[in-house]
């Protein structure tokens, strides 16, 4: 039965970003709002070590994040391992609104932010990200490897009343990648992708596995030929499993979508993945159902 207006959030974290989101969807009925200033509660957020500058780092200690934004009109901003800016969402959607682009990665998008008037920060780790570096530095594995628990990427998707969409994504990406490494998160299609005409998709877990099936360009097409978003999530999770069997027990994934009819579905590759949902009625965080048992 249709929720509209609808908020789903990847993760626990997704509950007190959702709530924001929330207040600014019925203080300003702005729904792109909604979905960045959400999404920016997780970006402050201390406790979390795969979003926003407090993130773990790559493996020479530099936190780089990256983030996309999306309207269902196919407007759309993302940036990519960008350095020293606090809300990484805000400057993606800058790049949505104020330049003739939709991805700025690197020294050009801290450039961009400079001249936009974010404030540079400063790059020292928080105190838990350079314990946990320093852990890390004594083995230094080269192979990135995956804890299914510690994934904590927040990718945000929205409907409003009047069944128009907007999503977002943010992250510091994998812990302990190769610097200059950029994950699904700011790949339109990948980490987010969203339609008016159809649904919206998100998705969280090893960038790698998602790019390689258009994650969420795949769920969002899926759904356009008739599947349910329980079902496009499936599917894709299906696909994601067979393009990546040789690594799969170490690789994490987990969807989320939502249709222009305010349905919802979520799915993951292993169990662990939850997230967070609001509408009218309730909120509430959810363990999705995944591939493996
Ligand atoms: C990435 N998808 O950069 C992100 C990581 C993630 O929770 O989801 N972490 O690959």
């Amino acid at each position: 039965q249709s929720q509209k207006p609808l908020i789903l959030s990847t993760w626990e974290h997704g509950m007190p970003a959702n709530d924001r989101a929330w207040e600014v969807l019925v203080q300003s009925g702005n729904l792109v709002d909604a979905v960045e200033e959400g999404v920016k509660v997780t970006e402050l957020d201390m406790d979390n070590l795969s979003v926003g500058l407090q993130g773990l780092p790559d493996r020479e200690g530099i936190p780089t994040l990256d983030a996309s934004i999306m309207k269902g009109d196919g407007s759309c901003g993302t940036v990519a391992f960008v350095r020293q800016v606090r809300h990484p969402i805000s400057l993606a959607r800058r790049v949505m609104e104020e330049t003739p682009h939709v991805m700025l990665a690197g020294e050009g998008a801290r450039q961009f932010a400079i001249a936009q008037g974010f404030p540079m920060e400063e790059e020292t780790l928080s105190p838990k990200a350079e314990e946990m570096y320093k852990e890390w530095k004594v083995e230094s594995k080269y192979k990135p490897i995956i804890n299914i628990e510690n994934h904590d990427t927040i990718g945000m998707i929205g409907i409003d009343a009047n069944g128009k969409m907007a999503g977002s994504c943010t992250t510091s990406g994998l812990a302990f990648k190769m610097h200059g490494r950029v994950g699904d998160s700011p790949i339109i299609g990948a980490g987010l992708y969203v339609d008016d005409e159809v649904g919206a998709a998100t998705a969280t877990g090893l960038g790698e596995s998602i790019i390689r099936i258009c994650g969420s360009f795949l769920i969002v097409e899926l759904m356009r030929q008739g599947r349910t978003p329980q079902e496009a999530c499936e599917e894709a999770v299906r696909r994601l499993v067979a393009k990546n069997s040789k690594d799969i027990k170490d690789i994490q994934a987990g969807f989320l979508a939502i249709n222009k009819d305010g349905e919802s579905g979520a799915f993951a590759v292993h169990p662990g993945f939850n997230f967070a949902r609001h509408n009218q009625q309730e909120k509430v965080l959810v363990d999705s159902k995944s591939w493996f048992k």
